[in-house]
């Protein structure tokens, strides 16, 4: 399948490593498009409309090309949440995982029935649940 991994990006960067290492993961059986949401070499201070209008054509394209979200929401971002309500209305499945230990995630998502929320406590666990999720 081909996964559309979204996490925080200028909504800062304190869970990249753990993106990366979901990215990875997830690549050892399926094709992730968004691999730079785990490159911790690019910085987040990357500006200008012409890139961003870039980025926001490219991703909009893999949201259209994609099997499958699977997003990391526990660090909050206006990007990751806009690409949540993207990919409901093109019909895509959409996994979200959070912790609740460290946010409460917004009501917005909570309250819609459409997604699949997972809690996890660890990276341990949240590797498991990812697994699962890809054998389907
Ligand atoms: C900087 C660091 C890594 O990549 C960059 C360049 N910026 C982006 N490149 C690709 N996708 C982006 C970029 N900025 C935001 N996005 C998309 O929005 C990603 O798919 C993330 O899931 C989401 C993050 O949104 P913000 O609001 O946290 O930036």
């Amino acid at each position: 399948m081909k996964i559309y991994f979204a996490g925080s990006i200028r909504g800062g960067r304190d869970d990249a490593s753990l993106y990366q290492k979901a990215i990875t993961l997830i690549n050892e059986t399926d094709t992730v498009l968004t691999e730079q949401v785990g490159d911790l070499s690019r910085s987040i201070l990357e500006q200008g409309r012409d890139k961003d209008a870039l980025i926001y054509e490219q991703d909009t394209n893999w949201l259209k090309e994609c099997d499958m979200v699977i997003a990391e929401c526990t660090h909050p971002s206006l990007g990751v949440g806009y690409e949540l309500a993207y990919a409901e209305k093109l019909g895509k499945p959409v996994h979200i995982f959070y912790r609740p230990q460290d946010t409460q995630l917004s009501a917005m998502l909570t309250g819609d029935s459409y997604f699949h929320i997972h809690t996890y406590k660890d990276e341990a666990e949240l590797f498991t649940k990812i697994r699962d999720i890809l054998k389907h």
